[in-house]
């Protein structure tokens, strides 16, 4: 029997250490087989050889179980060092991401109005009823008010519907020259096919002493945005109402799509309107307590220019977070 000690210290793996625990212990086993012969002794021998084969049987398990400690202990280690996953391999499957249309679109405006000195202002999106209508000349049962489709929130607060609220803001703790633009995102209780509730505007305001900000400086800034967003375009200016400007107008490019022939895109008009402006209303100074300054304010809407310069028919698209959006614009 001691010849199992050596085969159990030989033992390499625990699959051979199951086949021997069969061998020694299971039920046609070497240590059964000797039991079984136990009973053609004599009572002394039985009692002696029967007390030898306990302690031989102990003394195997023990070492049979030391062993598998180890082996266990060792195959895991084994196959821990195997299986071992090195997180900072590089799996050459990474992709690179996108911005999105309209974010690239604010990125080019803004490098645009940079170069022309003017600087960028933030707000909050939960504004004030002061500085959303008030101080814009839109006051309390203004019929504009109602154009707007406000999202108000329980405390008397609501959604900015354009980002102006940024510029009375701004108005109120500067004193002129003032030369801005604020872009972000805007809300409106609006859902169709060409409008979401939530979409992003660009408006910019120039103000200084009277007599320096004058309608041709307005057209010239605007003429050469235009211009460097969509290259050689025809640019007209149509007389239109806003609240907070006066005289305003919308600004129209020659259409892109078709070069004024006339399209489905352009209605058949050759003309698509890109965006609104104006001299800033007398009422939108003496709201924040400017006096003696004259100023120009323009606002546009991201995502349509987005749409157009990026080609994108669909707005909703814009919105889905399908990546297959994103991927186009890489
Ligand atoms: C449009 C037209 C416009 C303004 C926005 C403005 C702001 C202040 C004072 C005066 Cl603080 N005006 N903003 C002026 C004219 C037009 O937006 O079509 N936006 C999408």
């Amino acid at each position: 029997m001691l010849n199992y000690e050596d085969k159990i210290k030989n033992l390499s793996t625990l699959k051979e250490l199951e086949e021997l625990r069969v061998e020694i212990f299971g039920k046609k086993g070497v240590l059964a087989e000797k039991f079984s012969k136990l009973k053609t002794l004599s009572k002394e021998e039985k009692k002696r050889v029967a007390k030898e084969l306990n302690e031989i049987k102990e003394r195997l398990l023990f070492l049979l179980n030391e062993k598998r400690a180890f082996l266990e202990d060792k195959e895991l280690k084994e196959r821990m060092k195997k299986e071992a996953i090195d997180v900072t391999l590089f799996d050459g499957k990474s992709e690179s991401g996108a911005l999105h249309p309209i974010f690239s679109m604010i990125d080019k405006a803004v490098d645009f109005f940079i170069s022309m000195g003017f600087s960028i202002e933030e707000g909050p999106l939960i504004e004030e009823e002061f500085y959303n209508f008030e101080a814009l000349n839109l006051p309390k049962y203004h019929p504009a008010r109602e154009m707007q489709d406000t999202f108000f929130l329980k405390d008397g607060k609501l959604l900015r519907t354009q980002t102006s609220p940024v510029q009375i803001r701004v108005m109120q703790k500067q004193k002129p020259p003032i030369k801005l633009i604020s872009p972000g995102a805007v809300f409106r209780r609006d859902y169709d096919l060409t409008h979401t509730p939530m979409f992003h505007q660009i408006e910019g305001l120039v103000v200084d002493k009277e007599g320096k900000v004058s309608f041709s400086n307005l057209k010239y800034i605007l003429e050469e945005f235009l211009r460097y967003i969509f290259g050689d375009v025809k640019i007209r200016f149509r007389p239109s109402f806003f609240p907070f400007t006066e005289p305003s107008a919308e600004v129209d490019i020659s259409c892109i799509f078709c070069n004024g022939e006339g399209c489905r895109v352009c209605k058949k008009t050759g003309w698509l309107e890109v965006l609104g402006a104006g001299m800033v209303d007398p009422n939108v100074f003496e709201a924040v307590g400017y006096k003696n300054v004259s100023g120009y304010a323009f606002g546009m809407g991201i995502e349509r220019l987005a749409m157009l310069y990026y080609r994108v028919p669909d707005l909703r698209t814009m919105f889905e977070g399908d990546l297959r959006l994103l991927e186009q614009f890489k």
